[in-house]
């Protein structure tokens, strides 16, 4: 790799409320030789993920946050460049949570390979990847629709709420999504078949849901709290399976918002709230990549996907996937494949 330097995006500062360019610095770093039992990999794609944002602050619920000076931590694609381990071999395509950078050096205990017949190599990272596993697990497994269900998923055109939405609809379930542009609520309704839209930046949640779930709502698989999820427990069902997922609407507030408070309707419709972290389902992704792979083969689960150009511009699509600025999953090509 001589001639090379390895390219990084690090944490500068912690951010205070919405990320700013200056919270990151584009740095240079060597590029390691493996040791004995170490792979290098030349990286093509990053993820971007909004839980990225939760990691960049001093203190984190069930994560250790990033140190500042540290590479930001994130998902990756790429392609083993020199093995010296029998594990892997030179060529081999992986996906890991080697962050932002260009060249990262492994023991190969965190890389999973990945099966390159199943699609383009960034979709390991999307629809076959964490957020398509979230959505299935999350979806099925916590909120447990059944045939004839009325289900709600909110940020329902980005990376986890377009697969919910899709698998809803394969499961048989009226789909209703909401989204912040009209462009979104065109894209589920009419490229995914989602039911019916909200556009919750111009439109009255609470009155729309009225109109567009007359029988209620039996799932409600929530992306981002705050005032939507507030809008949405007014029309739950009785025995209503709520799956929460995140909260992205309360992730760039430096106190969380205190509105109505509504936990005690879920006493009365004896409806059930239920966190999940993706990872809790770890041992049956196989089985969730395979079903989704499936589907997407026979044309019943299409995914959209957001491509920003070169490490250095990592840091401004985050600041834009925290406003909604991106349309499906958000990546960075950082190599060619
Ligand atoms: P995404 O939906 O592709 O992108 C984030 C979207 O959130 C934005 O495009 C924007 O879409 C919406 N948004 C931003 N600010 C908002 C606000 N104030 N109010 C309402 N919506 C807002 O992201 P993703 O990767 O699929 O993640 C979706 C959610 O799943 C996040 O809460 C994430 O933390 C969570 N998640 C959880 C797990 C888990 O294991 N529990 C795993 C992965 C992801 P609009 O234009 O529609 O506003
Ligand atoms: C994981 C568990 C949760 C993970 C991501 C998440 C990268 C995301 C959580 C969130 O967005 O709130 O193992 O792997």
């Amino acid at each position: 790799m001589a001639g090379h330097v390895n390219r990084q995006i690090r944490l500068a500062a912690r951010p205070a409320n919405l990320p700013r360019e200056s919270d990151f610095n584009l740095a240079e770093g060597p590029i390691l030789e493996p040791r004995e039992g170490e792979v290098l990999v030349r990286v093509i794609w990053l993820s971007l993920d909004p839980y990225q944002r939760g990691r960049m602050r001093a203190t984190h619920p069930y994560a250790t946050p990033m140190e500042l000076g540290e590479v930001i931590v994130g998902g990756v694609v790429g392609k083993i460049v020199r093995s010296r381990t029998p594990a892997f071999t030179e060529g081999e395509v992986v996906e890991g949570p080697l962050g932002w950078q260009e060249y990262a050096v492994s023991d190969g205990s965190n890389l999973r390979k990945v099966d390159t017949s199943l699609g383009p190599l960034s979709t390991a990272l999307g629809v076959l990847g964490m957020p398509g596993m979230t959505a299935y697990f999350g979806f099925l497994e916590v909120g447990q629709p059944r045939t004839g269900d009325t289900v709600v998923v909110s940020a329902a055109s980005g990376a986890v709420g377009q697969v919910v939405g899709q698998i809803s609809k394969i499961m048989g379930c009226r789909t209703v999504g909401i989204a912040g542009t009209p462009e979104k609520i065109d894209y589920i309704k009419h490229d995914l078949g989602f039911d019916a839209g909200i556009n919750y930046k111009t439109e009255n949640v609470n009155a729309e849901l009225a109109e567009v779930c007359p029988l209620g709502v039996d799932v409600y698989f929530d992306n981002v709290g705050g005032p939507i999820t507030d809008a949405v427990l007014d029309h739950i069902n009785v025995g209503a399976r709520i799956s929460i997922c995140g909260s992205i609407s309360q992730y760039n507030l430096e106190e969380p918002e205190l509105g109505p408070r509504k936990m005690g309707l879920l006493v009365g419709k004896q409806a059930r709230a239920e966190g999940f972290l993706v990872g809790q389902f770890r041992n049956r992704h196989e089985e969730g990549r395979q079903r989704i792979a499936g589907w997407i083969k026979e044309g019943r689960i299409k995914y959209r996907e957001d491509v920003v150009d070169g490490i250095e511009n990592a840091p401004g699509a985050f600041i834009g996937l925290m406003q909604g600025e991106n349309f499906g999953k958000l990546l960075v090509k950082v190599s060619e494949d």
